[in-house]
C-alpha cells in the first residue's frame, strides 16, 4: 500500500524571530535516509516518557517560591548556583522507587518503549558514571543505579528502553551550554565539554545497560554539521541498531521529532513521534494537577496515528520515586482500552481519510480503522471518498457485523445496532478490496448536522495572495508549549482564506469565525463569502502574540447560512479593504441549527 502524503505540513513556518529560536533547539529536520532498526518505532505507537532528576526532588518549589510549567528548568527559571543545586543531591533519596512496578505499569498501559532522562539539562547524571561525582552514586544517599534497574524490569517485559541525554545544556559544568547565571557564556569551551563529559557519559550509557532502543537528544547546540556527524559515528558504532532522535541535530537523526507538545495537522511520511507531558510539566511539580483524563490520552494517541506518528507520553515522578496517583490511573484506563482497540494502533499508518466531524481514521492492508469519538445523531455514519469495494463493517471489540451502503464515493455505515457505551474512542472496522486511494488534503472538509459542531481548520484552506498557513507556538506558564496551526498575513482584499466544504445535510448552519486579534488588528472588517453571498464582519479583539502567554481565540459567530441542498460549497474569509493583517484565523465552526 502507497500513500502518497501531503507535503503541506513541512511547508508550515514561522516568520517570528523567537519561533526560529524555538525551531533550531527542537531539530524537526525530517530524516533522509531509513534506519535498518526502524521498523520497530514504526510499529510501536505508544511510548512511555520519564523525566527525573534533582527537579524532581525540588517540586516545583525554591526557597518558598513555586513555579509553574517545566518543573525540570527549575534551576534555571530561579538562577540557582551551581554550589547550592549540588546540595540538592544531599536530600535526594528515591526509596520507594520500583523498576518493575515502573516496567509493569508501562506494560498495563499497552506501552511499547520507554525513554528516561539519564541527564537532563540540569547536568545531574541519574545513573553510575565514573565521568562525575554529580551523579546518584556518588551525590547522594541512595547509592544505587536506578537505570541499571529499569534497562532489565524493561527488557524482561519485552519493553524498548531508551535514554534521554542532553548533549549540550548543562547547566552544572562551566563549559556546558546555556548556565549564563554562574558562567560566562562568552568564555564556553562546548567542544571541551563534548569531549570531557557528554560523549564519555554517552559511552558509558550505550555501553552498560544493553541493547537501546533510543538515544533521545534534546535541543542540539555547540557543534556543525561535520562535527555532529563524528559524534555520532563514534556514539554509533557502540550500538548500530540503536536510534538517534533527530534533536541530536542537524538533521541527521534516525526519526524526526515534533515541537514539544505537537501533533502534525496532516499525515506525515516516514518514522516520526509526538512527545506531550500528562500534566503541564515534564518534570514532577507537587503543585500540577492538570492531568490529562484517561479519554484525553485515547484521543491524542489515535489522533498521532491517524496521522501516522507514535505517541510518547510523559510522566514525571516525584523525589521519592514515586509516578503520580492519576498518572497511574489514567495510564492504567488507557492500557485497558488498547487490550481491545490495540489493533486500530499498533503497527497501524496513517489513516487515507481525512479527519472527519465523528473522528480520525487508522489503517492496516485492507483495513481502516473508524476511530469514532462523536457519534452521528442519526446514526447514519458518512465516510467520504471511500470507492472501494467493502466487504464487511464490523465493530473492533464485538467483531459484530453493522450494514452499510456504498453510494456515488460515500460509505455509509449504519451504527444504530451498536449500544450507547461510553467510551472515548469506538473503533469501527472497514474491510475492503483493491488498493486504497492516497490521502487527499484537498478533498471537501465535511460538514454535516449531525454532529454539535463541524470544524472547518485552517490547515485545510487554499490561500491566495499574502495569506498562508503556519503554526503558532507559545506556552502558558512556562516550556508548556502549544501549537495552533492559522491562516495569518490577510492584509489586503485579494489575501483571502478559501474551504471547499462538503455539506452532507441541507439546512442552517451558524457560521462561526474563531481566531486571534491582537489590538492593532481589532475593528476591521471583513467579508465572509458563501455561495454568491458576502456577509460582513468586524474583528474582536482577543490577545497580543508573545510566545510566553496564552493565545486567545475567540469565537466570532457571523452569520447562518442556509444550505438548500445538499452539496459542495466554497467558504471564502478576506479583508473587506486593505490594512492590519486581519486576523490569525484557526478555522471556521459550522454549527447545525436545528
Ligand atoms: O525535556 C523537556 C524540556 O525540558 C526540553 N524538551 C522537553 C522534552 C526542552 N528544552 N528546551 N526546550 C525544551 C525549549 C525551551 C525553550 C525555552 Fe527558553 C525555555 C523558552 C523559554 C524557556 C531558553 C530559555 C529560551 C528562552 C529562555
Amino acid at each position: 500500500m502507497k500513500l502518497r502524503l501531503v507535503a503541506l505540513a513541512l511547508g508550515i513556518s514561522c516568520s517570528c524571530v523567537a519561533q526560529q529560536g524555538m525551531e533550531e533547539m527542537w531539530d524537526k529536520s525530517s530524516v533522509a535516509k531509513e534506519h535498518p532498526n526502524i521498523q520497530w518505532f514504526k510499529e510501536a505507537k505508544f511510548g512511555l516518557f520519564i523525566h527525573w532528576g534533582l527537579y524532581s526532588q525540588l517540586a516545583g518549589t525554591w526557597d518558598g517560591k513555586n513555579y509553574y510549567g517545566s518543573g525540570e528548568w527549575i534551576m534555571h527559571q530561579a538562577k540557582i548556583p551551581v554550589s547550592r543545586y549540588r546540595k540538592v543531591a544531599e536530600s535526594f533519596n528515591p526509596v520507594n522507587f520500583n523498576a518493575d512496578e515502573w516496567a509493569q505499569l508501562a506494560k498495563d498501559a499497552g506501552i511499547k518503549y520507554m525513554v528516561i532522562t539519564a541527564k537532563h539539562h540540569e547536568g545531574f547524571s541519574m545513573f553510575d558514571s565514573k565521568v562525575t561525582d554529580f551523579d546518584i552514586m556518588d551525590a547522594t544517599p541512595y547509592k544505587k543505579d536506578p537505570m541499571k534497574a529499569l534497562a532489565a524490569a524493561t527488557r524482561k517485559r519485552g519493553i524498548q528502553f531508551g535514554f534521554y541525554y542532553s548533549q549540550f545544556q548543562d547547566w552544572y559544568e562551566p563549559n556546558g551550554g546555556r548556565n549564563t547565571w554562574d558562567f560566562d557564556e562568552s568564555k564556553k569551551d562546548y567542544q571541551q565539554y563534548y569531549r570531557q563529559k557528554a560523549i564519555p557519559q554517552l559511552k558509558e550509557l550505550l555501553t552498560n545497560y544493553g541493547p537501546l532502543g533510543i538515544v533521545w537528544f534534546d535541543t542540539p547546540g555547540g557543534m556543525t554539521k561535520e562535527q555532529t556527524q563524528a559524534f555520532i559515528d563514534e556514539l554509533r558504532v557502540l550500538q548500530p541498531k540503536s536510534l538517534f532522535s533527530s534533536r541530536v541535530g542537524q538533521g541527521l537523526g534516525d526519526y524526526k521529532d515534533f515541537g514539544d507538545s505537537e501533533v502534525p495537522p496532516v499525515p506525515i511520511r516516514g518514522a516520526w513521534e509526538s512527545i506531550y507531558t500528562h500534566n503541564d510539566s515534564w518534570g514532577y511539580i507537587a503543585h500540577d494537577m492538570n492531568f490529562k483524563s484517561a479519554h484525553e490520552i485515547i484521543r491524542l494517541l489515535s489522533n498521532v496515528a491517524s496521522k501516522g506518528g507514535n505517541l510518547m507520553l510523559n510522566v514525571g515522578p516525584d523525589g521519592k520515586g514515586n509516578i503520580p496517583y492519576y498518572s497511574i490511573k489514567y495510564l492504567k484506563e488507557t492500557g485497558t482500552w488498547l487490550q481491545k482497540n490495540g489493533e486500530s494502533i499498533y503497527a497501524s499508518t496513517a489513516g487515507w481519510i481525512p479527519a472527519q466531524p465523528w473522528g480520525v481514521t487508522t489503517s492496516k492492508p485492507g483495513k481502516l480503522f473508524l476511530h469514532v469519538w462523536g457519534r452521528p445523531e442519526n446514526g447514519r455514519l458518512l465516510v467520504p471518498g471511500f470507492t472501494n469495494a467493502v466487504a464487511k463493517v464490523y465493530a473492533l471489540t464485538d467483531k459484530k457485523a453493522l450494514p452499510f451502503q456504498q453510494q456515488g464515493g460515500d460509505l455509509i455505515v449504519n451504527m444504530r445496532a451498536l449500544s450507547d457505551e461510553h467510551t472515548p474512542d469506538k473503533v469501527l472496522v472497514v474491510e475492503y478490496k483493491g488498493t486504497p486511494p492516497a490521502y487527499n488534503a484537498a478533498a471537501p472538509v465535511t460538514v454535516s448536522a449531525q454532529y454539535a459542531a463541524n470544524n472547518i481548520e485552517a490547515i485545510f484552506a487554499k490561500t491566495s495572495g499574502a495569506s498562508k498557513i503556519q503554526s503558532l507556538t507559545y506556552s502558558h506558564y512556562f516550556g508548556d508549549w502549544k501549537h495552533t496551526t492559522c491562516v495569518t498575513d490577510m492584509q489586503a482584499p485579494e489575501d483571502a482564506a478559501s474551504f471547499t466544504v462538503r455539506i452532507a445535510d441541507p439546512g442552517d448552519y451558524k457560521l462561526i469565525l474563531e481566531y486571534a486579534c491582537p489590538q492593532e488588528s481589532a475593528k476591521q472588517e471583513g467579508r465572509l463569502e458563501v455561495d454568491g453571498e458576502t456577509y460582513m464582519f468586524r474583528t474582536l479583539r482577543t490577545s497580543e502574540f508573545d510566545k510566553s502567554a496564552p493565545l486567545l481565540f475567540i469565537k466570532h459567530p457571523v452569520t447562518i447560512f442556509t444550505a438548500k441542498k445538499a452539496g459542495v460549497y466554497t467558504i471564502t474569509v478576506s479583508p473587506y479593504q486593505q490594512g492590519k493583517e486581519l486576523f490569525k484565523l484557526k478555522g471556521i465552526i459550522a454549527e447545525p441549527l436545528k
